[in-house]
């Protein structure tokens, strides 16, 4: 198949590109590197330094074999997406290319104002650029867990449900809540794809992943074909901060209760479980939602399974609460439907338990790196 990979120098986008590679499909992708500007502007970089955009091309050639189009251009400019659509004519478009970190968007009103402004304007340009050209084309969507918010329901797995309204039932979209202005501009996303879906009969993925963790897939073997791994408070998220505070020796922060459950995934089951959905895309014209995550856990369970891993290594670790800089229920209840993934076969091959030491083994190497960077590692960005 060809895949065109909208934010492809991203940590899943680079992951997936180099799975598809892996399994003999044709590849190109568009990104205009914000998060690498946005990573410096906080003060922080990858854990692993990052090669260049032709870099990164040149040693998929080498390690792989394959030739990668990478296009350094903004998802947003919906006149690149539509000369990329017709030179490339891939069968799938997978759409990352959007500002994806909870806590850069509440810093202040620009930056709120630019993750919604960002995000929905990448994704309506890519729905009339795609029902312009070819709805056919089966557009994968990064939407996230947290659109659900933490309601007292179970989570369906879908993007409509039978609701009694003053005595009366009617089919309604699931209920949806944001914790961030991030988190709502993926759940504006969704209505705009379920609203131009409908009216352009577009074929859709839209995936509700949990946060991902890890440094390694199959492929990503070796320092040349290694993804970002952010750890800061505002890019890192909770199991890859976690890892980098135990290297480093600082206490592991779970915020407020710690009680905050969420359903994790490792970057390899995550760019498996996007390979099986772009293998066996949906029905001409459906929208099909996915939730995606392995385990479920609270944020405190976490910083003891990583403790107990930086132990086993020789590392010595506290965990330490700190004041939750979030607005969020810290103690709630957590359970998602699953069938979509497991339908289709995916059985997750990686645990936190074991992942975790994996991560802390190939943190290590890069300790004197981090320690310039100790200092963006506690929370600053209050929501507010
Ligand atoms: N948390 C801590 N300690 C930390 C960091 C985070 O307790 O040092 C807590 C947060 O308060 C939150 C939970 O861990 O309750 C998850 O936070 P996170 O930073 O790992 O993830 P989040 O901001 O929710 O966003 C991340 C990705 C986002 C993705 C989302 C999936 O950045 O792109 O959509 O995970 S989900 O969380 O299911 O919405």
């Amino acid at each position: 198949m060809k895949a065109l990979i909208l934010g492809i120098d991203g940590y899943i986008g680079w992951a997936l590109a180099l799975r598809l590679v892996a399994k003999g499909h044709e590849v190109a992708g568009i990104d205009n590197l914000s998060t690498r500007r946005f990573s410096a502007e906080v003060g922080s970089d990858s854990a692993f330094p990052l090669p260049s955009p032709k870099e990164r091309v040149e040693a998929v050639k080498r390690k792989l074999g394959a030739d990668i189009k990478f296009i350094v251009g903004d998802a947003k400019d919906k006149a690149l997406l539509e000369e990329t659509i017709r030179d490339f004519k891939p069968d799938v478009i997978v759409h990352f290319a959007e500002q994806r970190s909870a806590p850069y968007s509440m810093k202040d009103y620009e930056h709120a104002w630019y993750t919604l402004e960002n995000n929905l304007k990448s994704t309506l340009s890519l729905l009339y650029a795609v029902s312009e050209i070819d709805p056919s084309i089966h557009i994968l969507k990064m939407g996230t867990m947290g659109e659900y918010g933490t309601p007292n329901f179970d989570i369906p797995e879908s993007a409509f449900v039978k609701a009694i309204i003053q005595g009366k039932e009617d089919t309604i979209p699931t209920p949806k809540w944001g914790g961030s202005y991030y988190h709502w501009s993926k759940i504006f996303d969704t209505f705009l794809i379920l609203f131009k879906g409908k009216l352009s009969n577009l074929t859709v993925t839209d995936i509700m992943q949990g946060p991902v963790y890890g440094t390694r897939t199959e492929e990503i073997t070796d320092e040349e074909l290694r993804t970002r791994f952010d750890f800061d408070e505002t890019w890192g998220t909770v199991i890859n901060r976690y890892c980098v505070e135990a290297v480093l020796g600082l206490p592991l922060t779970p915020y407020g209760k710690g009680k905050q459950t969420r359903g994790f995934i490792s970057l390899e089951d995550s760019v498996e479980a996007l390979r099986l959905l772009i293998e066996n895309p949906p029905k001409d014209g459906e929208y099909r939602v996915v939730n995606q995550f392995a385990e479920v856990y609270n944020v405190r369970q976490l910083a003891e399974i990583v403790k107990n891993a930086a132990e086993e290594l020789g590392l010595k670790t506290d965990i330490t609460h700190v004041k939750n800089p979030r607005v969020e229920a810290e103690e709630h209840y957590y359970n998602p439907e699953v069938k979509v993934l497991p339908s289709l076969g995916f059985k997750p091959k990686r645990n936190i338990r074991d992942e975790t030491k994996v991560m802390i083994k190939d943190l290590l190497p890069y300790k004197e790196r981090l320690e310039s960077f100790k200092h963006v590692i506690m929370p600053k960005t209050v929501w507010k």
